[in-house]
């Protein structure tokens, strides 16, 4: 209604990229996430290295943001893959290395079954490259279980 603005949601993004000059390539990722109509970065993680996990290649650099946007969670998903055409994305085949992975974790309370967007992310509770950032910005959104089930997987935070 007239003098009514759309409420923002709080969404959580996770960043991945194991080609090329990952830590920039995240940096330039966050300020591109910033720019995003209707959207605000309210905190981002530090940059995590850690081992291809189900992937291949050399080491990935991981990292989670936070945003609070008015875009629904499909414009959402569009706006990342977008971003991650313009560093390069190719997908020649499933959890192939990448220049660029986003991903949305969580998307509000909202829970997503379609075929291309499924949230809360269904591996999110399996990966420490996931959880540990994520911990990080919000310890609430992360029990000491779930970071109990993913201690044998090796992740560095980077200075
Ligand atoms: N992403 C994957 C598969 N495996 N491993 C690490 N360490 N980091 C990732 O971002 C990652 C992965 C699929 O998106
Ligand atoms: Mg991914
Ligand atoms: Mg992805």
């Amino acid at each position: 209604r007239f003098g009514l603005k759309k409420q923002p949601v709080s969404a959580f993004i996770a960043l991945g990229a194991n080609l090329g000059d990952a830590p920039a390539t995240l940096r330039w990722a966050l300020g591109a996430i910033a720019a995003l109509t209707g959207t605000r970065l309210v905190r981002s993680s530090s940059l995590y290295r850690s081992a291809p996990i189900d992937s291949s290649g050399p080491d990935y650099i991981n990292a989670v943001a936070e945003v609070a946007t008015t875009l629904h969670a499909p414009a959402l998903l569009a706006a990342l893959q977008q971003i991650e055409l313009a560093a390069g994305r190719e997908r020649p085949y499933r959890n192939a290395p990448r220049t660029l992975d986003l991903d949305i974790l969580l998307y509000g309370d909202a829970s997503i079954h379609s075929p291309h967007l499924q949230v809360p992310h269904p591996r999110m509770g399996e990966r420490a490259f996931v959880l540990v950032p994520l911990a990080e910005i919000a310890p609430v959104r992360v029990s000491a279980a779930q970071l109990a089930a993913v201690q044998g997987q090796a992740i560095t935070r980077l200075g």
